[in-house]
């Protein structure tokens, strides 16, 4: 349970956390021992490994990369009962809640209950919530689901609400890798203000005022990927901006 009480401590003592999204394909691992030390120096709190669709299989390597290297414990985020590695320290077991399909909502959990239960892995519980973000992102077609209406926060709310009155302990919302745009604010204002499970926010965000924006509306861990894949100065970016606002938090408390 030590990941879901960090975050629910934090979640209390209003501290945010920092995960960087690995895509299994997209590693170079000859570079990839530097960027975990980089990982390291910037106190990233997360790793999340996976997506929804995994083309080459290297989920054992990552994870074990990500061990030699670093003590950033390596959380799955996967797209099907496929993506199981038990050699992670996590994994987000997601319930698709914004969307309308049995498989993503308890069909795939059936079928990977029993490799859980014979993990060692820590289960973390997630209401996962696709949010439209101006183009198809891979994860909706994939999924084969719409996602919220971005300009509808009653929704999210009410999603959410129902999401943690079924017992899921974390709430996921993702504008979906590479999005056009990241969650809206008012959409995280209003899934923060009626739940208390930490909220994970992710998609689309590619600079530091996107990652505060996030912080400010209530996300209590903020999610990047492709930015990072694509401009290797946003990790510091994005980390000194959710350490200043850690630092902002404990003066105000
Ligand atoms: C996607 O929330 C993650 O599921 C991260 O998205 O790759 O756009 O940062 P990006």
């Amino acid at each position: 349970d030590k990941i879901a009480a960090l975050l629910q401590k934090k979640r209390t003592e209003q501290k945010k956390s920092f995960a960087v999204l690995l895509d299994p394909d997209k590693i170079d691992f000859s570079s990839f021992p530097d960027f975990l030390r980089k990982a390291t120096e910037h106190k990233v709190d997360f790793f999340f490994v996976g997506g929804s669709l995994v083309t080459h299989y290297a989920l054992d390597r990552l994870v074990a990369a990500i061990h030699q290297h670093t003590t950033i414990p390596a959380i799955l985020f996967p797209g099907n009962s496929l993506h199981i590695e038990p050699s992670a320290d996590a994994i987000l077991l997601l319930s698709l809640i914004s969307g309308r399909n049995p498989e993503l909502l308890i069909g795939q959990h059936v079928i990977a209950a029993p490799v859980l239960r014979q993990s060692r892995l820590e289960i973390l519980p997630t209401g996962y919530m696709l949010v439209e973000s101006g183009k198809l992102t891979t994860v909706s077609y994939i999924s084969n689901t719409i996602p919220m209406p971005h300009d509808k926060p009653s929704v999210a709310a009410c999603t959410a609400m129902a999401g943690e009155m079924l017992g899921l302990r974390l709430m996921y919302l993702d504008a979906g890798s590479g999005a056009q745009y990241a969650v809206p604010d008012t959409i995280i204002a209003a899934v923060r203000a009626v739940t208390q499970t930490p909220l994970i926010v992710g998609g689309g965000i590619n600079t530091g005022e996107k990652a505060y924006a996030a912080l400010e509306a209530g996300a209590d861990v903020i999610v990047v990927g492709n930015g990072i894949e694509h401009n290797p100065l946003l990790l510091p970016e994005i980390a000194q901006c959710v350490q200043s606002f850690n630092q902002n938090s404990i003066n105000t408390i």
